[in-house]
């Protein structure tokens, strides 16, 4: 790679799942990103840097080229929309799934008026209960949407369940799968072009994890 390429990540899982990828193909960032208050961050690699941002950021950034490719999952592609962004390898990685979640029975509780969804993935949200024809009205929420039906702010919520024991400690259940989410790569469409071989290299770096960890 004689070109500098640029990879946003995001602290948290995204970070704790990728750095092992890069850190196989023998590159480490100059200190531990998950401690470090910095934001930009200088590998081993002369040809790669690291910028560490929010997880919904990510898109954003690679798709006006201040990042070159990404790491992103596939829930915060799908809010953001992505087709300014070319999304060439699923990772695999962390993996979850989008889901329509609520007390027992809350679903058909609100028959007679719009069921309120608590959600951060309202454009996600509207357009999938546009397809089961369900009027909504969709509240927006940063954070904790677990919360919003055990206060009377939503009937149910729309959000990432792996394990499933956060609903369960809050009394809630999940209903249906909207989307299987998993961690993608996605690329700047002018960087594809313009930085086409260190970004073939970097993407046959995580493909091969990916075929060896299969
Ligand atoms: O924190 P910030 O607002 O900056 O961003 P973020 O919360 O989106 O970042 P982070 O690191 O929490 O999540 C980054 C990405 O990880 C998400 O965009 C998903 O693609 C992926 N991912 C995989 C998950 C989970 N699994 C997951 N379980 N993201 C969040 N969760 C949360 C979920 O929201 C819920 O609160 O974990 C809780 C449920 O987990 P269980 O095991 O109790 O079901
Ligand atoms: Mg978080």
């Amino acid at each position: 790679m004689s070109q500098t390429v640029t990879l946003a990540l995001s602290k948290g899982r995204i970070l704790d799942a990728t750095l092992p990828l890069l850190a196989a193909a023998g590159i480490e960032p100059e200190v531990d990103p998950e401690t470090s208050r910095k934001l930009v961050f200088e590998t081993n690699h002369p040809g790669l840097r690291l910028l560490v941002i929010r997880a919904s950021d990510v898109p954003t950034f690679v798709a006006y080229g201040a990042a070159d490719v990404g790491v992103a999952g596939k829930d915060v592609l799908i809010e953001h929309g992505g087709a300014d962004l070319y999304e060439p390898l699923d990772l695999g990685i962390a993996r979850c799934r989008l889901m329509t979640a609520g007390r027992p029975g809350a679903m058909d509780a609100a028959s007679h008026r719009p069921l309120r969804v608590a959600t951060k993935y309202v454009e996600t949200a509207r357009a999938y209960f546009a397809r089961l024809g369900r009027q909504v009205e969709i509240i927006k929420l940063y954070g904790s949407m677990e919360l919003a039906p055990l206060v009377g702010l939503a009937d149910v919520i729309v959000d990432l369940v792996d394990t499933g024991n956060t609903l369960r400690a809050n009394g809630l259940e999940p209903f249906e799968v909207i989307e299987e989410i998993s961690a993608r790569l996605v690329v700047n469409k002018a960087a594809q072009k313009m930085k086409h071989a260190p970004i073939g290299e970097l993407l046959s770096l995580f493909d091969q994890r990916e075929r060896r960890a299969s």
